[in-house]
């Protein structure tokens, strides 16, 4: 992405952070969806965090944030799973759903400062296929490998977590092209760049590799609620 793009990021987030209580003269005016907001960043989540973290703002709909798209459909669609696993192994669209599947509803928490609430995928978690190539003892770090380079990078002990999940479905149905058909990956934990669109490879290694917007100075570890944005 461009330097205006990502100036035009920030801008964004100032704006989003700056927002939730507007403070007027002479009196205080608190906005309608910022009271919104408000209740939802005192709701706490099962885990303790609050459903917001700090300084997003709620969206009713999920936002597509462009990329360069691949070109896969579920027909000639890949998966190369590869590194430091016992068995690498190449998955087809079919061979994914004949894993064991999973619904997910989760948050999900961009780096530009929206979050989408509930909103329900379908897929097979990560560790089913961490079993099933039989991933070695020193892969610390998994690398996701979507359409044009891009790359997105986790630890290990994050990809272990229940909710992480490689995604074919979105609401029911097949996931829409922009948002990363045929299969994409979803950390809902982390924001929104860790979960690469698109994606065509998984590699376990020993050392991280940070990804494409981890080298434009984004943060490596990206928990939304340390609000680790930048790094
Ligand atoms: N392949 C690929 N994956 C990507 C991106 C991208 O540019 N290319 N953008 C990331 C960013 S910055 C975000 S916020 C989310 C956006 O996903 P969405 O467009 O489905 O909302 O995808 C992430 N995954
Ligand atoms: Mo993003």
């Amino acid at each position: 992405m461009n330097e205006s793009k990502k100036l035009s990021r920030r801008a964004f987030l100032a704006k989003a952070g700056g927002s939730v209580v507007s403070i007027g003269l002479p009196g205080i005016f608190v906005k309608l969806m910022d009271l919104e907001n408000l209740a939802l960043a005192a709701e706490m989540r099962p885990d303790g965090r609050p459903r917001l973290p700090p300084s997003q703002q709620a969206v009713k709909k999920i936002i597509d944030m462009g990329g360069v798209q691949g070109t896969a459909d579920s027909k000639n669609w890949r998966l190369q799973i590869h590194g430091e696993v016992g068995r690498p192994t190449t998955l087809n669209f079919q061979e994914l759903l004949n894993l064991s599947q999973v619904d997910l509803t989760c948050d999900v928490h961009c780096v530009t400062g929206w979050t989408l609430l509930d909103s329900h995928w379908g897929g097979v978690r990560l560790t089913t296929i961490m079993d099933l190539v039989k991933v070695k003892e020193n892969a610390s770090f998994v690398i996701f490998e979507a359409a044009s380079g891009y790359t997105s990078n986790i630890p290990i002990s994050e990809a272990r977590k229940e909710n992480v999940i490689v995604a074919h479905s979105f609401f029911g149905r097949e996931l829409p092209r922009a948002h990363g058909a045929p299969v994409r990956t979803l950390v809902p934990d982390r924001y929104f760049y860790k979960s690469a669109k698109w994606l065509e490879g998984i590699n376990f290694t020993a050392q991280d590799d940070p990804g494409y917007w981890e080298r434009q100075g984004y943060s490596n570890s990206a928990d939304p609620w340390r609000e680790e944005r930048f790094k």
